[in-house]
């Protein structure tokens, strides 16, 4: 069988950068869209960059922009990718208050751009599609868990937007029997996630204030729950929706929930640190009600690590997300390898390694 050739938009993103070294390894040719940008933007995927001056590269990045339809039909045309991977969003749901319109233009017709770019190149019956649905599509919540048949009430201009991707996504396979997938992901992480979601927020506040190099972390919404999974696996199950004989829609979740207060209890104690909250609504605060000296030299006993700012509560909340993922698991034989605390403590890791490479070059002057 001929080698598999896969374009990957937001390649230079979390979730991409993850999918990219799974598909590299799975013996693919990979494409990446990258966006330009004033600074170089690809910190991800550095490690698995591969010089076009060398010969027979199997991992090849392009200049594009889900805003761009010229270039979407383009590079479709000259890929003639067999997997299509739609990843690229302004994939931050405060961020999206503030830019309704972009966030619209890039994640819902971002994705009819690239749907019509494929049937335009004659790829419609060739190639398969994934399309980076979202938990946040069920927003104020009509039935615990959510599975695919759960109706849909997003509360965010980026959760419309992505109702209109999933729809579309839907309405191409239905209308030209196209192969579209929607992976119906719950919230994943990793140490690659970016640095303003509130997991990778708490992970690099707790680190920075262990070794002494910040104060303070201030959140939002202590009380918002949701199923956390880890990034590596959401990607194993998004690559393995692709490879089943007929199109479907997919719940990716782990099927447990924890509040954003359980997530930063959980990291504080892979880093020997007790939290204690008094007070209530914004003027609650969280203090260190002990901790292990050794690990954690620029903390004090009873320093307030923890206090609410206003400024991060949002319009209107997604209270609470809780996954089914059983279809998942028994048609694509998904299963996570990552548990809540394994993830917990990844990120915890990667970040103290990171705060204390920062606190070395403060220490000697840099
Ligand atoms: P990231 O924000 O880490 O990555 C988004 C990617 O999209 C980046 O490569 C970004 O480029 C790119 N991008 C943004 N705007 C444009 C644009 N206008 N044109 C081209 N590329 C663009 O998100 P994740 O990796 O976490 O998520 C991947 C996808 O999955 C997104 O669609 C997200 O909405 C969806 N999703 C994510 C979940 C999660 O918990 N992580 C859960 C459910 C769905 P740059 O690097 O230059 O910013
Ligand atoms: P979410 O992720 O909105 O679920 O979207 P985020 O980590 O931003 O928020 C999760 C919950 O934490 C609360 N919160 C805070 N959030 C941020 N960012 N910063 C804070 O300081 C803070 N304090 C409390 C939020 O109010 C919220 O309830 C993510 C994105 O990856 C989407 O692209 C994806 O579709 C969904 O997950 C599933």
């Amino acid at each position: 069988m001929s080698e598999k050739v896969a374009l990957i938009t937001g390649i230079t993103g979390q979730d991409g950068s993850y999918l990219a070294e799974l598909l590299l390894a799975e013996g693919y040719r990979v494409h990446g869209m990258k966006r330009r940008a004033s600074s170089l933007n690809t910190s991800r995927i550095d490690h698995i960059y591969q010089d076009p001056h060398d010969k027979d590269t199997r991992l090849t990045l392009h200049y594009g922009d889900m805003t761009d339809s010229s270039q979407l039909a383009r590079l479709m045309a000259e890929i003639r990718p067999d997997e299509i991977y739609n990843l690229a969003a302004q994939s931050h749901v405060a961020v999206s208050f503030d830019t309704p319109e972009y966030t619209a233009n890039v994640d819902a017709l971002g994705t009819l751009r690239l749907l019509e770019a494929m049937r335009q190149c004659g790829l419609d019956k060739h190639s398969r599609f994934f399309q980076s649905s979202t938990s946040e599509l069920y927003g104020l919540v009509k039935q615990t868990p959510q599975n695919e048949l759960t109706p849909f009430h997003p509360r965010s201009p980026y959760g419309v937007a992505k109702l209109y991707a999933y729809w579309i996504a839907v309405n191409y396979r239905e209308a030209y029997g196209m192969y579209t997938c929607n992976g119906i992901l719950f919230n994943h992480e990793s140490p690659r996630r970016g640095e303003t979601f509130v997991t990778r927020k708490i992970t690099r506040g707790l680190a920075a204030m262990a070794l002494g190099l910040q104060d303070c972390l201030y959140l939002g919404n202590l009380e918002a729950r949701r199923d956390w999974g880890h990034a590596k696996d959401y990607m194993r199950a998004v690559h393995q929706m692709l490879q089943q004989e007929k199109a479907d829609d997919y719940v990716i979740a782990m099927q447990e929930q924890h509040s954003v207060r359980d997530f930063l209890q959980e990291c504080a104690a892979a880093l020997g640190i007790m939290v204690e909250f008094e007070g209530e609504g914004q003027d609650e605060i969280g203090r260190v009600k002990s901790m292990d000296a050794t690990l954690t030299p620029g903390l004090q006993q009873g320093q307030i690590i923890v206090r609410i700012d206003p400024r991060y509560f949002r319009p209107a909340e997604v209270d609470s997300l809780l996954g089914d993922a059983s279809k998942a698991r028994r048609e694509l034989g998904w299963k996570p390898d990552y548990n809540f605390t394994d993830l917990c403590h990844e990120m915890v890791e990667s970040d103290l390694k990171q705060a204390k490479q920062l606190a070395l070059l403060r220490h000697h002057g840099y």
